[in-house]
């Protein structure tokens, strides 16, 4: 599902545009979580050739189990990866590409960046920012910047949930790929075996992935489950909140394979997936907790009610844009309804206890609204495709 190649007037097919991705991974697996995904996109669906320089393999395998982590330079489904060792490195022979993406204001090496300067057709040079739902992203998205010593322009980059920001990723095939999961209830089944090595569960039960940070309010929310009135089955990917889930249940450990029961809760250890892996954790699950960008982003289009745990900054700097995307997610919902989000949302964000019954009794409406809300969100379009086109304007 390519874009169609370019041809001359002569009919000869020009030679595939050329990008190289920088990324220097801060913590988690979101900056690569981000940087894979649109790596994927731009060589599967718009035919690129790409290139990814990355800084922690040990992090990407986690994403991408077929990657060699002590390989300096390698090829994954058509995408070559090169191991960023350090801040200097920009391959073994420097080859500047026609599109440089310099991920969250990661540095470029400076030899890379006199090349880019010296090569005949300026490149198109791109810094992709951190997703934000606050207002000012349109303004800001796309602006150029001219560089102080070269004559090169670098334009932010700045996804977002509206029309006028740079979107989100989004692949061709996801919802085509989410139906055929929904709708077949043998590939359910499988996923269940797969995952928890059991059936699924009766349907009166409430399904929740549990993918966050350490969180003070989990404590309190697993004995608001196991006092449910009806069953609670939360699946837990190995992770940051293992420990604390263990300690519920009073065991040493809960990681894959782990299971437990206390009152109306019963908790399955899952595996941390290769990332084409975690969409479907999303669609087995009724409501997705979520965190960062990168699982923030998919439970979006999963269609299911999510609650986010923001990536926490210094001096509380998070939490405007945790009320940013309230603001655009909660708008049409009923007073009622928005309340009980918003107090939820940051209960879970360190402000309050979360009220379980008091947002499940709304879990209707938060379903409506997460399958409008993906529509909604479509119109800001597939930041891959975004990206593309931007470009095809400045590669002149
Ligand atoms: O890992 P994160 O907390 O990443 C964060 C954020 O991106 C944050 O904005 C950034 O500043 C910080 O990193 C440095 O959460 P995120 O963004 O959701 O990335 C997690 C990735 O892991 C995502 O691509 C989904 C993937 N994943 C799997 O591949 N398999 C799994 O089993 C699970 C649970 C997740």
């Amino acid at each position: 599902m390519t874009d169609t190649p370019k041809r001359t007037g002569s009919g000869t097919a020009l030679p595939a545009i050329a990008c190289d991705i920088f990324c220097a991974v801060i913590d988690n697996f979101g900056d690569i979580g981000v940087c894979w995904r649109l790596a994927r996109q731009l060589s599967h669906e718009h035919g690129w050739q790409v290139r990814l320089f990355v800084d922690d393999l040990h992090a990407f395998t986690k994403l991408c189990p077929s990657l060699d982590a002590a390989r300096a330079k390698q090829a994954v489904e058509g995408i070559v990866v090169e191991h960023w060792h350090e801040p200097a490195h920009a391959g073994e022979t420097l080859e500047i590409a026609d599109v440089v993406i310099e991920a969250f204001a990661c540095e470029l090496p400076p030899v890379y960046v006199t090349g880019m300067a010296q090569r005949g057709q300026r490149p198109v040079w791109l810094n992709l920012e951190y997703l934000s739902a606050e207002d000012w992203v349109a303004d800001f998205h796309l602006r150029p910047s001219p560089h102080p010593r070269y004559p090169l322009i670098k334009h932010f980059f700045f996804p977002g949930l509206v029309p006028g920001t740079g979107g989100v990723l989004k692949e061709r095939d996801l919802d085509a790929q989410r139906a055929t999961f929904e709708q077949s209830p043998e590939a359910r089944a499988a996923w269940w075996q797969r995952a928890t090595g059991g059936p699924p569960p009766a349907p009166e039960a409430t399904v929740i992935s549990l993918f966050a940070y350490e969180n003070p309010a989990l404590d309190s929310l697993l004995a608001q489950w196991r006092d449910n009135e009806s069953p609670v089955v939360v699946l837990v990917p190995q992770g940051r909140v293992s420990g604390a889930v263990a300690r519920f249940f009073g065991l040493p450990a809960f990681d894959a394979g782990a299971h437990a029961t206390r009152g109306n809760l019963h908790a399955h250890g899952l595996a941390f997936t290769e990332q084409r892996g975690y969409d479907p954790l999303l669609w087995a699950s009724g409501l997705n907790f979520v965190r960062g960008e990168d699982s923030f982003v998919r439970a979006q289009w999963a269609a299911r009610p999510f609650v986010w745990h923001i990536y926490p900054q210094a001096d509380d700097a998070h939490l405007p844009k945790l009320d940013a995307a309230l603001a655009h997610y909660a708008r049409p919902l009923s007073a009622q309804a928005r309340a009980a989000l918003e107090r939820f949302w940051h209960a879970w964000n360190g402000n309050g206890t979360p009220d379980w019954a008091n947002f499940a009794r709304h879990l209707p409406e938060f379903e409506a609204r997460a399958a409008s809300w993906a529509t909604e969100l479509a119109q800001a379009g597939d930041l891959a495709q975004n990206l593309a086109a931007f470009t095809k304007t400045q590669l002149k």
